[in-house]
C-alpha cells in the first residue's frame, strides 16, 4: 500500500513513472554548496511545498528535514525517509545510520531510503544495516529506496557511472530487496578493472543513454523492480530534459532530482518539473 501510495500521487500518479525531490544534499555535500545558489532552500519548508505544488510522486530527506516540515505538511505528500548518510568531511567512503524504522513510522512515512557505495571498503557493513533496517521496515509495511552509488579504490571517478558497473550495483540493490532503486545516469566509461571482474567480454551495446538505460533496467529483474535516476549537479534545462526523454526511452521509471530543481528560483523549477513530467506522461 506505501509503495502504491508513491506511485499514485502527483501529476504522474498511476503511469508507473515517478518524480521524486530528494533533499540531502546538505548532509552530503554542505548547506553552503547546496542551499547558497537559491537561500529559500534552506527552509525544510520550502521542499515540502516544491514537491507538493510540483505535483511530484514523493519527498526524501533525513530526520531533521522531514521533522521540521511533519506538523504542516503530513499527508500531503509521500515521504520517504532516508535513514543513512554520509558528509564532506570524511575521507571514508561509507555512511552513518541517522534514522529508524520507528521514526520513519512515527512521522508517517510511506518509505525507507537508504544508501550503499558497493565497491568501498565498507560495501558488506552498508549491506548488512539494509538488510536488517529493509526487514524492519517490511515488516511494517513500508517501502524500502535503495540509492546504490558505486565507489571505492578499485573505480576512478568515470568507472563510478560506467553502465556496466552500474548496473551490477542495481542488481545488487535488487537483489537486496529493493522496491525502488536508484542509480545515477550510466555513462558508456570502461571502468576497466573493475569491468574485467564483471564481464568476460563487453558484448552490451552501450552506445546511447537510452540502451545504457534499458541494461539498467533489465539488470533490476527486467523491469520487475522500479528503477530511478538522479539529476546530479545542476545543469541546463535542455540537458536535463535530454536524460530524461533517453530514462523513458530505456525504459526506466523516473527521475530523483535534487540540485536541479531546489537550486533554481522556485517558479523555473516547477516550470522544469513540468516539462520533466510532460515527458514521462507522453509515449516513450
Ligand atoms: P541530485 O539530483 O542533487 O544529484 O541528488 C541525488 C543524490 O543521490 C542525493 O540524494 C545525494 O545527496 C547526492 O545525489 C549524492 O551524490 P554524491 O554521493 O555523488 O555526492
Amino acid at each position: 500500500a506505501n509503495l502504491a501510495r508513491i506511485l499514485m500521487e502527483g501529476k504522474l500518479g498511476g503511469t508507473g513513472r515517478m518524480v521524486i525531490l530528494p533533499v540531502d544534499q546538505g548532509f552530503e555535500h554542505g548547506p553552503a554548496r547546496s542551499f547558497a545558489p537559491n537561500p529559500a532552500a534552506y527552509d525544510p519548508h520550502y521542499h515540502f511545498e516544491l514537491a507538493i505544488e510540483a505535483g511530484l510522486n514523493a519527498y526524501a530527506a533525513p530526520l531533521g528535514m522531514i521533522e521540521a516540515g511533519a506538523a504542516t505538511f503530513a499527508g500531503s505528500i509521500p515521504t520517504i525517509l532516508k535513514v543513512n548518510s554520509s558528509n564532506s568531511l570524511s575521507t571514508t567512503k561509507d555512511q552513518a545510520v541517522t534514522g529508524s524504522v520507528s521514526d520513519a513510522l512515527r512521522l508517517g512515512c510511506s518509505a525507507i531510503g537508504f544508501t550503499i557505495y558497493p565497491s568501498s571498503e565498507y560495501q558488506f557493513e552498508m549491506m548488512e544495516e539494509l538488510r536488517e533496517l529493509a526487514e524492519e521496515a517490511k515488516a511494517a509495511g513500508l517501502a524500502v529506496v535503495v540509492w546504490s552509488y558505486p565507489r571505492g579504490p578499485m573505480l576512478d571517478k568515470a568507472g563510478e557511472t560506467a553502465f556496466d558497473i552500474c548496473a551490477y550495483a542495481a542488481h545488487m540493490a535488487a537483489l537486496l530487496g529493493a522496491h525502488i532503486i536508484k542509480v545515477k545516469p550510466p555513462t558508456d566509461a570502461l571502468s576497466l578493472d573493475a569491468a574485467k571482474k564483471v564481464y568476460v567480454e563487453r558484448k552490451i551495446d552501450g552506445s546511447d543513454l537510452a540502451k545504457r538505460i534499458s541494461h539498467v533496467v533489465q539488470s533490476c529483474f527486467n523491469g520487475r523492480r522500479l528503477v530511478v535516476f538522479s539529476g546530479g549537479e545542476a545543469k541546463g534545462a535542455d540537458a536535463l530534459l535530454d536524460e530524461v526523454r533517453a530514462i523513458h526511452a530505456g525504459g526506466g521509471n523516473g527521475s530523483i532530482v535534487g540540485r536541479n530543481a531546489f537550486q533554481r528560483p522556485k517558479e523555473e523549477a516547477l516550470k522544469l518539473l513540468a516539462s520533466m513530467i510532460e515527458v514521462y506522461k507522453s509515449k516513450p
